[in-house]
């Protein structure tokens, strides 16, 4: 049966298990807003194409599936790109349909034509660099191809964006329905086997050690491997700091739990590395510039290191290590926790994790290295709070990376999702709202003022579609973090950080909204 293009693509998102859809209409997509109309997909109207992109981001972290967003040609397309770059930055399934003015005008200065012709911006050139795949879909010979070739960049490997841009006419081509055939969904295969060399030389290293140290990366969660890698750490007495991005990676208010490693973290974890660790295994993490204090050559010198990753690039990228492995996380830690218990492999001595936490805070405090003065101790208080109010099971969107990687304390059933990628202020509101559309949990954005004004105004979405959703706004009439880098740096020659706040009671109130001001 013959169809339009316009109906394939719902088709297309539906088989690809799409349920939310985020985006602002235009005439040039509104043939595929039209299919969208009677389909099982819930569209949501958003403020601006940028918070679309987040919340189809913050939909695709929660589920582990495919976020969609859609944009009309032009301005729809070009607010996209902080949205798809943070994607592209934390490899999540995302995608974009955009409308494009239709080919027989191009070059000629159609409304919004961004074609590259005839002078006109050029689309294909502004996604280029930051998508896994795009296409401006200018016939639809390939159309069953280039659907094809979507789904694999959304479905297998390490997923990313993709934008699909479609010119008006062509979303009103005819096209035979069968072509939706020729999409392979891939399904995740059976568990991959793990060498035994692998997991031999892992615990001959291990076995060797008097006092290693797990350091978790996101890659450990996205591999549901957080079962295996506390069991690990609790046979064997090793204690577990995680990338900041693997927050929660071992339940954080566990005895092993050293909190995170980087700038920004308390530094327990940082100490442990440096003053007691003789063996480090780095797990499913990247070792970016915020996590190895700026790859500080200290931290990793002199101890032997075994080095996780599925993907081949992140292996030896930044430090040699004495055993590297390609593996997928979950198998790899499943593979190890059995071999460590068929051979008996006995438990590291004691290390009280509490005490040296205790005792790395005095040295902290008495060398007046502390990054929070007493002032924050009421921010501290009140993440403790939270953790006693929502003892498991909350989900913490955190556009304000400091006072949580510090103060809360993830648990094992949370999930914690840090302002990571391109660190895009205002991220933390709408990517919530896309989360919030698929879980009941209760769910927290954090932001400070400056982030907030940034994306405020997509509350009327979350207000709109009845979303609940909880946001802790840290209100300091500064950008802080700036004020912070011109008082240390720019002997305090303060520029364009402070700015008067609006009332946020009446703000809330015009809104709709609860306030509590603490
Ligand atoms: C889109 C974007 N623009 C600029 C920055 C640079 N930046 C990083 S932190 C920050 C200030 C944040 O201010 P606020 O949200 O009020 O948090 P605070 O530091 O005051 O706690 C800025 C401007 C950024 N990360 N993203
Ligand atoms: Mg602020």
């Amino acid at each position: 049966m013959k169809i339009q293009v316009s109906q394939i693509l719902v088709q297309f998102l539906e088989k690809l298990g799409v349920q939310c859809i985020f985006g602002i209409p235009g005439s040039h997509i509104l043939p595929v807003y039209d299919g969208l109309y009677d389909s099982s997909i819930r569209s949501l109207l958003v403020k601006h194409e940028q918070a679309a992109a987040f919340m189809a981001g913050g939909h695709a972290r929660i589920t582990g599936e495919v976020g969609a967003c859609i944009t009309t040609a032009g301005p729809g397309a070009t607010n996209l790109v902080t949205g798809i770059a943070s994607a592209y930055t934390d490899n999540l399934p995302v995608i974009a349909i955009t409308g494009e003015a239709p080919t027989h005008i191009f070059g000629k200065g159609g409304l919004q034509e961004s074609s590259g012709e005839g002078g006109s911006v050029d689309q294909v050139a502004l996604f280029a660099g930051i998508t896994r795949y795009h296409k401006l879909i200018e016939r639809t010979d390939y159309l069953g191809s280039v659907l094809n070739q979507a789904a694999k960049h959304l479905l297998s490997g390490t997923p990313g964006p993709v934008v699909l841009s479609i010119p008006f006419n062509v979303q009103k081509e005819l096209v035979d329905e069968a072509i939706l055939e020729q999409v392979a969904l891939t399904h995740p295969g059976s568990e991959p086997v793990i060498p035994e060399l692998y997991i031999d030389q892992s615990l001959e290293l291990i076995r060797a050690a008097k006092r290693p140290l797990i350091i978790a990366g996101y890659g450990c969660i996205r591999a549901g491997a957080r079962s295996a890698l506390s069991n690990i750490s609790e046979r064997l007495n090793i204690p577990v700091t995680s990338s900041l991005k693997a927050k929660g990676a071992i339940d954080e208010r566990s005895a092993l739990s050293l909190g995170s490693l980087g700038v920004t973290s308390g530094g327990y974890a940082m100490r442990y590395l440096e003053q007691e660790a003789d063996l480090a295994l780095i797990l499913g993490a990247g070792f970016n510039e915020r996590t190895s204090y700026v790859w500080d050559k200290k931290l990793l010198a002199g101890k032997k290191l075994i080095q996780v990753d599925n993907n081949p690039q992140q292996l030896q990228k930044v430090f040699r290590a004495d055993l590297a492995v390609q593996a997928d996380l979950g198998a790899y830690l499943r593979a190890l926790d059995a071999a460590i218990q068929q051979q008996q492999l006995a438990a590291k001595a004691p290390v009280d994790v509490t005490a040296f936490i205790k005792a790395a805070q005095q040295d902290i405090d008495s060398a007046g290295e502390r990054i929070f003065n007493q002032q924050f101790d009421h921010v501290k208080a009140f993440y403790r709070w939270l953790e006693q109010q929502f003892p498991d099971g909350l989900v913490m969107f955190d556009d304000n990376i400091v006072f949580a990687q510090n103060f809360y304390r993830v648990s094992s059933n949370d999930r914690f999702y840090p302002n990571t990628g391109i660190s895009s202020l205002g991220h933390a509101i709408p990517a919530a709202i896309g989360a919030a559309c698929t879980t009941k949990n209760p769910m927290f954005a954090m932001i400070g003022d400056g982030g907030f004004h940034m994306t405020a105004m997509e509350l009327m979405t979350a207000v709109n579609y009845r979303i609940p959703l909880n946001i802790v706004l840290f209100n300091n009439n500064t950008m802080g973090l700036i004020r912070k880098n011109q008082h240390q740096h720019y002997n305090d020659r303060f520029i364009d950080c402070d700015f008067t706040n609006p009332d946020y009671a009446k703000l809330a109130q015009s809104f709709g909204i609860n306030h509590v001001r603490v």
